[in-house]
């Protein structure tokens, strides 16, 4: 039977890479095929032949090892120095390569070259990240996602360092600290990893109203991500296009995937974490290695200042959007993500993003956080790789020429040459300034005093945090509301959660009064009247729901089919076909490693067995069991939970008529609804491929009431 499960790299017709050859990168870089029989001697770090990578030198076979073992003690020295810091927040990331396409020139907004030529293509570099775990925590936590995008434009690198959503938890980058210290883990016990749902986390959100917006955004289904390749990205902050004419039009940044959007539920969320904590990375690894390159379409809302001074909040202010359907966005590029890197540490640990690197034509607003962030990025890569030099570091180089008379510091690669390392001299013609080609800043005038002040137009915190729930689905709002019931639920100071409620009363009231009850609260304050009576009822906005923007065919997701000894060989051939016929793939869970015998006498290869292929790990299910094979499958557990996972968590469910007695084992009523689809026949997988596009029948939930 065909191989199963995602096509090799070279079955996609794409050059195969370091991983499937014998290939060896030179030191340029280059990859060069290594010959059986002229593998390389190993050597030290210096370049010395090794006899033996095995045995410490020592006095005798037995004896005492010697000091003067250079080898070993190179060897350990290294080792013992391998680590480096991670970073203080978005510890966690996976990065690829890949690059950025240009649709038409934007040359009457911006002079930022990577904008002025139909077609042109910039190389990229992407890391995403969660914000709250540390480097060894699980990809599916509730959390932000890091959406970094480094692009080596021919006028120097533009790091647009932005997230999978487009406001923030606060108002003014001094915040920071106290932030991220009350989101991780806390200081007297060291728990919990990689989670918001804790005392000081929500202590310090019920104590800072500017919050509220991103909280409903962080308890949505944005926090949980069905896959990178899934999710938005947003610059947040607005920044400026300049143009030629030194010209400023406001711009806010999108990143919108071209699979749509999805996100798992999260009672799949913390199973998955249990069955692949690496879901996320496995999932983009197997993306771009079979071929299926990741697809995101930059757009810009762009607006002028006379926009900006009639729309209803602050366009300096990180916790407020604006809203789609006021100004739609425009698209501009598309950035496709095409190779994984060769190492991870030398790519996508030693990344350095700074939101302080962009090019000529593009330039920053007075947004109090991203002037912050503009301090902190430089600042943080020196604690962490340790030189001022992490230019050299190849991911960071820029692509494009550069000449600058920095010299020096530690692992300096490369320093001027000759006598000049200083500007203006008179004993070379170059490099010198240049007024024109040069970066110029908007020059934008600025008066006032010295003060430390909030601004009035940053004060409405309800309004738009209002919109947001507001804009989400039946199904999402319910999510909402259990996030937020199962995160209060594991706060044990009752003060914290009366005032989060209180919160929420501000927000929405059916919100309030379902996430009060399943906290058992009885007297429910009354919202903040101020709060109430400025708060603006704005229209729901429709590009705020995952499920409104899903996508509009069963691409790049994958089916589980459970198999059993004795299955229909040719119903599992004709669903294998259909799936891979509409972009996705099919992995076999077998009973036991290695597959089971078809009723045909063909051997299925299993992808998983039962127990280690759960089927939080898939899209969509099937049951391709015979009846004996269903009757032995009810006696395990992992069988059972297969099921009736996939039946909780909405997925759509085929199954061939000898599974009823697991359905039913399972605690699953094969007729339950629409999302269980008997296959009986080739039409019946065409009707299985059509629900899948449905991604999960939500109405299955909604039938419970909260
Ligand atoms: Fe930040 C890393 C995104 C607020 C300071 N940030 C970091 C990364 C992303 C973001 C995606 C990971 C980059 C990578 O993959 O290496 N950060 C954001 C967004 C923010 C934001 C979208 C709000 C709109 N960040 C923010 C503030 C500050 C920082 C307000 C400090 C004042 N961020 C940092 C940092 C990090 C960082 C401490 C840690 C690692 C790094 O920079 O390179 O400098």
């Amino acid at each position: 039977m065909a191989k199963t499960g995602a096509k090799t790299a070279k079955s996609s017709g794409r050059a195969a890479t370091i991983h499937d050859q014998k290939l060896l990168r030179g030191e340029g870089g280059e990859l060069h095929q290594v010959a059986e029989g002229d593998a390389p001697a190993l050597t030290t770090a210096q370049g010395g032949p090794v006899a033996d990578d095995h045995n410490t030198l020592k006095i005798g076979a037995r004896g005492p090892s010697l000091i003067e073992d250079f080898h070993f003690r190179e060897k350990i020295f290294h080792f013992d120095h391998e680590r480096i810091p991670e970073r203080v927040v978005h510890a966690r990331g996976y990065g690829a390569h890949g690059f950025f396409e240009t649709y038409d020139s934007l040359a009457q907004y911006t002079r930022a070259d990577i904008f002025q030529r139909a077609g042109e293509k910039t190389p990229a570099f992407v890391r995403f990240s969660t914000v709250a775990g540390s480097k060894g925590s699980f990809d599916l936590a509730r959390d932000v996602r890091g959406f970094a995008v480094k692009l080596y434009t021919k006028e120097g690198n533009w790091d647009l360092v932005g997230n999978n959503i487009p406001v923030f938890f606060i108002q003014d980058a001094i915040r920071f600290p106290d932030l991220v210290h009350a989101v991780k883990q806390e200081p007297d016990r060291a728990f919990p990893q990689a989670q918001t749902a804790h005392d000081t986390f929500w202590d310090f959100i019920s104590l800072t109203p500017e919050s509220m917006h991103m909280i409903m955004w962080i308890m949505s289904d944005r926090a949980i991500p069905r896959s990178f390749r899934f999710m938005e990205g947003f610059g947040v902050h607005t920044f400026r296009f300049v143009n030629a004419r030194d010209e400023s039009t406001f711009v806010k940044f999108h990143w919108k995937p071209k699979l749509g959007m999805q996100s798992v539920v999260w009672n799949e969320a913390v199973k998955i974490n249990g069955a692949d904590p690496d879901f996320h990375r496995r999932d983009l690894w197997q993306a771009i290695q079979s071929g299926n390159f990741p697809e995101w379409e930059l757009r810009v809302q762009l607006f002028d200042q006379a926009f900006a001074d009639s729309f209803d909040f602050d366009i300096l202010d990180s916790t407020k959007i604006i809203p789609e359907e006021i100004l739609e966005p425009i698209p501009v590029g598309r950035l496709v993500l095409d190779r994984m890197p060769d190492n991870f540490f030398a790519e996508t640990e030693q990344v350095a993003f700074m939101t302080q690197n962009v090019p000529p034509g593009i330039d920053f607003s007075n947004d109090p956080l991203l002037q912050g962030r503009n301090f902190s990025y430089l600042d943080t890569q020196l604690k962490r790789l340790g030189s001022p030099n992490f230019t050299h570091i190849p991911i960071n180089a820029p692509k494009c020429p550069f000449h600058h008379f920095q010299q020096d510091g530690h692992m300096a690669m490369r320093n001027p040459v000759g006598r000049v390392n200083y500007e203006p001299n008179s004993f070379e013609p170059g490099p010198r300034e240049s007024p024109q080609r040069g970066f110029r800043s908007f020059a934008d005038a600025e008066e006032g005093q010295k003060v430390r002040l909030r601004p009035e137009s940053f004060a409405d915190h309800y309004s738009q945090a209002r919109q947001f729930f507001n804009s989400q689905t039946p199904p999402e709002q319910r999510h909402i509301a259990m996030a937020l019931t199962f995160e209060l639920s594991k706060v044990e100071t009752p003060v914290i959660r009366e005032r989060m409620v209180s919160h929420l009363l501000n927000i929405d009231e059916g919100l309030a009064d379902t996430v009060a009850d399943k906290l058992g609260l009885k007297k429910l304050p009354k919202p903040a009247d101020a709060a109430v009576a400025t708060r603006k009822d704005l229209p729901p906005s429709p590009a705020l729901s995952i499920i409104e923007n899903g996508p509009d065919r069963f691409v790049g997701r994958k089916v589980g089919v459970l198999v059993s000894p004795g299955v229909d060989g040719d119903l599992l051939r004709k669903l294998q076909a259909a799936i891979e016929k509409e972009g996705s793939v099919m992995e076999v869970v077998s009973p036991k490693v290695g597959g089971v015998e078809a009723f045909d006498g063909s051997w299925i290869e299993g992808r998983h067995m039962i127990d280690g292929g759960p089927s939080v790990l898939f899209d969509a299910v099937a049951l391709l069991v015979t009846e004996e094979g269903a009757e032995r499958l009810t006696n395990e557990a992992a069988a059972r939970d297969f099921v009736a996972d996939a039946f909780a968590h909405c997925k759509f469910i085929a199954y061939a008529p000898g599974a009823i007695p697991l359905l039913q084992k399972a605690g699953v009523d094969p007729e339950a609804d629409e999302g269980l689809i008997v296959l009986d026949g080739s039409k019946a997988i065409a009707s299985f491929i059509q629900s899948c596009r449905k991604l999960r029948l939500w109405g299955r939930e909604m039938a419970v009431k909260l």
